[in-house]
């Protein structure tokens, strides 16, 4: 009898935790994630160029969402912003910067660093609508690069 009013007071906390919460569009709770694989995410056209290696190529966010990348392949990747940019530059526009992790907002610039393979990056928040190109210091190339877009 205790056991059972214990069951039905906590499905009722859990209803009500469900209820009415935050719409998951807005990037509330858990947040945003973006996986980074050179190997499984082939590259594909977007309008801002070739886009590869990160899923999804372009990732539409509200503003105030949380994002973090999630290194699922077996090698070192970097997420890096490519400031100021409007489409995919030819060459790399990265610095030994990348390589180091900074950074926590998209407007201010950031880098996840050297991403060892089956690691997470810092949180980064979407502080003001925009669009945000990014890439991988080691396979820009390759291609390896992708864009959020915050509104
Ligand atoms: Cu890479």
């Amino acid at each position: 009898m205790i056991r059972r009013s214990f069951i039905a007071i906590a499905l009722g906390a859990l209803a009500a935790c469900t209820g009415g919460g935050v719409p998951a569009s807005s990037g509330g709770g858990g947040g945003i994630t973006l996986n980074v694989n050179l190997t499984l995410n082939a590259p594909v056209g977007t309008p801002y160029g070739e886009s590869g290696g990160y899923d999804p190529p372009v990732t539409t966010v509200a503003v105030g969402s949380q994002i973090h990348f999630i290194n699922t392949d077996s090698f070192t990747h970097t997420a890096t912003l490519i400031p100021s940019a409007t489409e995919f530059p030819k060459g790399s526009p990265f610095g030994l910067s990348a390589l180091m992790q900074h950074g926590t907002t998209l407007s201010g610039g950031f880098s996840s660093g050297a991403l060892q393979g089956g690691s997470s990056s810092q949180t980064i928040t979407a502080d003001r609508a925009g669009t945000y190109l990014f890439g991988c210091f080691f396979h820009y190339g390759a291609p390896m690069r992708a864009a959020i877009v915050a509104q």
